[in-house]
């Protein structure tokens, strides 16, 4: 990469990220951009599984695509130029996607983000490392961040964060601390009280990471834009000493800020282990406040209290810019980034009309609703499919007897053999080899005026009828002066002499718990006109269920009578015969395919085919 060792990330740095993390990549895109960087960091991703493919990015206000490869040693084969490796890959398989990485020279520094790696796995990787001269971040930690140059993940936070610590403008403090929360903190108070973070680690929480804080200080002091040192240590593990060493012997000559954080584990009685895994004092040695009395003594700026380091770090800033050692440059201001649509909309900046309205239900919260019902209520008030239909069909609980008789239809439409339009269709459609979805809608797509959907006409004629005021005979008498037939009444098979059982239960039920029936009993008026005259002339199915719910919507007290006239006039009854016989036709699908039905061709004696006369006459040509 011809950068010189002591600077393994500068804003030519190109890098690869193992793990589909579509949110970190354009974060660090984001950063990139704004630090005017001419080309995107992450050359590209790499994900074993789903094949090689493409992602889309933003690119400031542009778009970019980033390939995804699905081996470390294709995406570096293909990108010469990538000499970092922000690892995404968990706990479980960082070891190894780790070790392949190692495989390939090419390589010189690997992040590791995972948290909960073992330590065994943790150490060996470090000794490998140390091996191969592969410099690693973590494990457990955001990473890293170099100012005006590379990102690493996550690390520096949300852009805004980013913007407001300056960090896409390189500073002169080099630090190196634990936690990326407390970087993110640091970045902060250095962009206040210094000219801000020249480059700043995160080595992670572990008890093993992969570099430790001498590792990085070592770095910035030999870098000579580097000019001042902080760092933030902290209760357990003995690293500081590593560099108070270093500082006792003169390797570490550069101003160095530092504090460890945990003072306040003597305030407890017992041992404390804060939030990192290397966090817990062994020793008198490991606690904070040895730390930070052998730091002092050593040399290092100590402040006396966390409260004060902002005021040290100053002091410290101050003096190397009065004696020259910094030299203050011009603000540049960073491109205008986008913001993530997303972003600014729970920030309540913008807004959008929504391409949809919706009304019935809602996935968006902790709990699935049904018109604003939670779902496990519709359990524990064990509403049954009748409640769930009303929610969802009618956007309110009907009553008790409403919802019974929902699912009274339902089971009385679910089937009615095989002979049927709709079930035939469905039967052939599944021995021509068709799955589910295509011998269903096939079955679905015969009803209509004729089968099974006749309830939408019904509601709509008997209701006019019986509100004009017509007597059955005479709507039955303006039916036939029109030449309609009346949707509801006949039936291919039942007749008077063998009635449709169905419909008699459909009487019953509602006569004995409908609060009114005046729809259904008009309907069995105009069933005596028209049975009289043919005995196939019955109130039908359709027809019985499409009066009876006239009556519901009409009388129950659930809908005002311009809702109901709505409902009917969207066409929401035919919805009854479509979801009740959908359980049927299904069936027979099932049906079919476990019986191994083959392709159905019907016979051809069954046709009897003529052609029109005028298909034997040809057609000169004019001359
Ligand atoms: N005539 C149902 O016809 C059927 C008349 C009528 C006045 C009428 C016919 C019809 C209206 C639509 C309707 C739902 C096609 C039916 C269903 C679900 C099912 C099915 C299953 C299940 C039967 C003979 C004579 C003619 C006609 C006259 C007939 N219907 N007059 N109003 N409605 N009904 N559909 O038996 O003088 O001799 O020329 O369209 O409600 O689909 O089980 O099969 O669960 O799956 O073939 O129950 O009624 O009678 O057409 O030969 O007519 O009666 O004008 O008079 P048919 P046709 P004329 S339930």
């Amino acid at each position: 990469s011809g950068r010189p060792s002591y600077r393994p990330f500068d804003e030519t740095t190109r890098s690869l990220v193992f793990g589909l993390q579509p949110r970190a990549i354009q974060g660090m895109l984001d950063f990139d951009f704004a630090c005017g960087r001419k080309t995107p960091s992450v050359a590209a991703m790499i994900y074993p599984f789903g094949g090689h493919h493409i992602q889309k990015f933003y690119w400031g206000t542009k778009e970019t695509l980033l390939p995804v490869y699905t081996s470390v040693g294709e995406a570096v084969k293909k990108h010469a130029d990538a000499d970092v490796l922000v690892n995404f890959s968990s706990s479980r398989s960082v070891y190894s996607s780790t070790l392949d990485a190692f495989n390939y020279p090419q390589i010189k520094a690997i992040a590791l983000i995972a948290e909960g790696v073992p330590e065994r796995h943790a150490r060996e990787l470090l000794h490998l490392a140390e091996k191969k001269k592969v410099l690693i971040i973590g494990p457990a930690t955001v990473g890293g961040i170099k100012p005006g140059c590379f990102r690493i993940g996550n690390s520096g936070g949300m852009m805004d964060n980013i913007l407001s610590s300056k960090l896409y403008r390189a500073g002169s403090v080099g630090y190196v601390s634990k936690s990326g929360g407390m970087s993110n903190e640091l970045n902060n108070i250095l962009n206040i009280f210094t000219n801000g973070t020249y480059e700043g680690i995160a080595i992670g929480g572990d008890r093993y990471p992969g570099t430790s804080f001498i590792d990085h200080l070592l770095r910035y002091e030999q870098d000579p834009e580097c000019k001042m040192l902080v760092l933030l240590g902290e209760v357990g593990g003995i690293e500081e000493y590593r560099v108070i060493e270093a500082v006792k012997n003169g390797t570490i000559k550069k101003p160095i800020v530092a504090w460890a954080i945990g003072t306040c584990a003597k305030m407890f009685t017992t041992e404390v282990q804060f939030g990192h895994a290397g966090s817990m004092a062994n020793s008198d040695l490991e606690t904070a406040d040895a730390k930070n009395k052998a730091m002092k003594a050593a040399g290092f700026i100590v402040p006396d209290t966390f409260e004060e380091l902002p005021d040290v770090l100053k002091q410290t800033y101050d003096a190397l810019v009065n004696n020259g050692t910094i030299v203050v440059k011009k603000e540049t201001e960073p491109p205008l980034i986008p913001m993530d649509y997303k972003w600014a909309q729970e920030l309540g900046m913008i807004r959008k009309p929504a391409a949809f309205i919706s009304s019935i239900s809602d996935e968006r919260g902790q709990e699935l609703l049904y018109a604003g019902m939670r779902i496990s209520d519709v359990f524990k008030e064990e509403i049954g499919i009748g409640g769930v239909l009303s929610l969802l069909w009618f956007k309110r609980r009907l009553p008790d007897y409403a919802c019974k008789f929902i699912e009274m239809v339902l089971q009385l439409t679910a089937d009615h053999g095989p002979a049927v339009s709709g079930a035939m269709n469905t039967i052939i459609t599944a021995r021509a080899g068709k799955d589910l979805v295509s011998s269903l809608a096939a079955g679905l797509l015969t009803i209509g005026d004729r089968f099974g959907g006749a309830l939408d006409g019904a509601a709509a004629n008997f209701t006019s009828a019986l509100n004009s005021g017509q007597t059955p005979r005479e709507f039955v008498d303006s039916m036939r002066k029109a030449n309609k037939l009346i949707p509801g009444i006949g039936h291919k098979v039942k007749s008077k002499t063998n009635p449709d059982l169905r419909v008699e239960l459909v009487k019953d039920f509602v006569k004995s718990t409908f609060p009114a029936t005046a729809t259904l009993d008009y309907a069995i008026g105009v069933e005596a006109v028209t049975s009289a005259k043919k005995d196939s002339l019955i109130l039908n199915v359709d027809g019985a269920i499409a009066a009876a719910f006239c009556d519901l919507l009409n009388c129950s007290g659930a809908f005002t009578q311009e809702e109901a006239a709505e409902y009917l006039k969207v066409g929401t009854l035919n919805g009854l015969f479509v979801l009740g016989r959908s359980i049927g036709f299904i069936g027979h699908f099932i049906d079919q395919k476990m019986l191994k039905q083959p392709l159905y061709r019907h016979p051809s004696d069954d046709f009897y085919i003529s052609f029109a006369d005028h298909s034997r006459v040809v057609v000169q040509p004019k001359k």
